[in-house]
């Protein structure tokens, strides 16, 4: 079978870039550990008060781990107190396990500048590890139109200076 030469080229740089695109997948995963976020359990949102999100909130677990659980409803990050838009407070270098649910619609959740995208869905507990290094204010943002009351539903996490 002949093949162009030019046409030889092209194949040989389709199959590189292929080739890179398959690599960087391999390394995501491989070296860098990239996983997608997962639901970790299910749970019946009528019966949420029975729940481990009865009390939803941040615990400490160790020296800066934490554990915050919020469960997100139309339209507010539930973490346990009565303001319509929660702040969470942590020393930097706080390393933070959060396990979130929806109550009713599908939900986001979102945290500004880390790597945390999840979406909350009724019924689904899903969970994401995450390391607040950098002191600042990082907002918690819904990014899946939830509702009439959509955007105003934020919380947010203040990363002191810790020690
Ligand atoms: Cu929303």
């Amino acid at each position: 079978m002949h093949i162009d030469r030019l046409e030889r080229y092209w194949i040989i740089a389709v199959g590189v870039v292929l080739g890179a695109f398959g690599a960087a997948i391999v390394a995501s995963v491989v070296v860098f550990g990239v996983r997608l976020p997962s639901p970790v359990g299910r749970i019946d949102p009528a019966k949420i008060k029975e729940s481990e999100f009865a009390t939803p909130g941040l615990t400490q677990d160790g020296d800066h781990t934490y554990t915050l659980r919020i469960v997100a409803k139309m339209w507010k990050f539930d973490v346990g107190t009565k303001e319509p838009q929660p702040t969470i407070k942590i020393p930097a270098g706080s390393r933070l396990k959060i396990l979130a649910t929806s109550l009713d619609v599908t939900h986001g959740f979102y945290v500004e500048q880390h790597d945390v995208n999840v979406m909350l869905l009724p019924g689904q507990i899903s969970q994401v590890d995450v390391t607040f290094n950098k002191p600042g204010v990082f907002h918690i943002i819904c990014h899946e139109y939830c509702g009439p009351g959509h955007q105003a539903m934020v919380a947010t996490i203040e990363v002191n200076e810790g020690n």
